[in-house]
C-alpha cells in the first residue's frame, strides 16, 4: 500500500506561521538523519517530496504535506544535531515546544528511532518531554532492513520495554513494512480507507 495522493503544502518556522489546514496532523519527531524525510517520501512513493540527505541537519523547517487530502504530515527538523550553534538549537528547541504543545490539530506525534542503534538519551528526553505534556505518541524503528532478519523481533521488543509505547517497524527499501503503519494512522485518525 502507498499514499496516492500527497502534495507539498509549506514550510514554516514556528508556530505562528503554519497555516490552519483544518485537517488532523501528524507530526515525525526523530535525531537527525534518523529517516524522517524518506519515511514521507518511502509512504508516498516518491522520491523527490521531501528533501532527504545522507548528511544529518538537512531539514530545518516545519515541513508540512498533505495525504490523500485527508491528513497533513508535519515533517520536523531532527533534534541531536551539533553543527548548529548552541543559539540556533536553543531557538529551535523552542520553536519546536510552541509547535507541539499549541498546534490544535495535531492528533499524534510519530517519534522515529533507528535501528541500529539502542534507544538514545537524547531519544528518551523527548520521551519524557512528550508523557510529561500528555503528547500522543507512537515509536516507529526506522531502517530495519539494516538488521537481520533473525534480530528485528529482538529489537522491536528491546524498544518497546525503552519506550514504554506501541513500536512499529519500518522500512524505506522494503515496502512490506508500509501497510501496517498506513492502517494503524488511518485507525489513529478513524479514517474508513
Ligand atoms: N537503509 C536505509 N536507509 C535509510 C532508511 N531511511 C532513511 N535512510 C537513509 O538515512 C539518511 C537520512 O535520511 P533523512 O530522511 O534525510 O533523515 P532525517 O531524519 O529527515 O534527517 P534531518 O532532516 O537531518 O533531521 C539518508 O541517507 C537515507 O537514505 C531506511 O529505511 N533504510
Ligand atoms: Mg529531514
Amino acid at each position: 500500500m502507498i499514499i496516492k495522493k500527497a502534495k507539498f503544502l509549506t514550510s514554516a518556522q514556528k508556530l505562528s506561521q503554519c497555516p490552519n489546514f483544518n485537517l488532523p496532523e501528524i507530526a515525525l519527531l526523530g535525531r537527525s538523519n534518523v529517516g524522517k524525510s524518506t519515511f514521507i517520501n518511502a509512504l508516498t512513493n516518491n522520491s523527490k517530496l521531501a528533501k532527504t540527505s545522507n548528511k544529518p541537519g538537512k531539514t530545518r523547517l516545519i515541513n508540512f504535506f498533505s495525504f490523500n487530502d485527508d491528513y497533513i504530515v508535519a515533517d520536523l527538523p531532527g533534534y541531536g544535531y551539533a553543527q548548529v550553534s548552541k543559539e540556533m538549537q536553543n531557538e529551535w528547541q523552542k520553536n519546536l515546544e510552541k509547535y507541539l504543545l499549541n498546534r490544535n490539530m495535531l492528533k499524534l506525534l510519530i517519534q522515529l528511532i533507528d535501528s541500529r542503534h539502542d534507544v538514545q538519551n537524547n531519544d528518551l528526553q523527548m520521551q519524557d518531554w512528550l508523557f510529561h505534556n500528555n503528547l500522543k505518541s507512537i515509536v516507529i524503528a526506522t531502517k530495519i532492513d539494516l538488521i537481520p532478519k533473525s534480530k528485528r523481533q529482538l529489537k522491536i521488543a528491546e524498544f518497546t520495554k525503552a519506550t514504554k509505547r506501541t513500536v512499529l517497524p519500518f522500512s524505506a527499501v522494503d515496502k512490506r513494512y508500509n501497510d501496517n503503519i498506513i492502517n494503524y494512522l488511518n485507525s489513529e485518525l478513524s479514517l474508513s480507507k
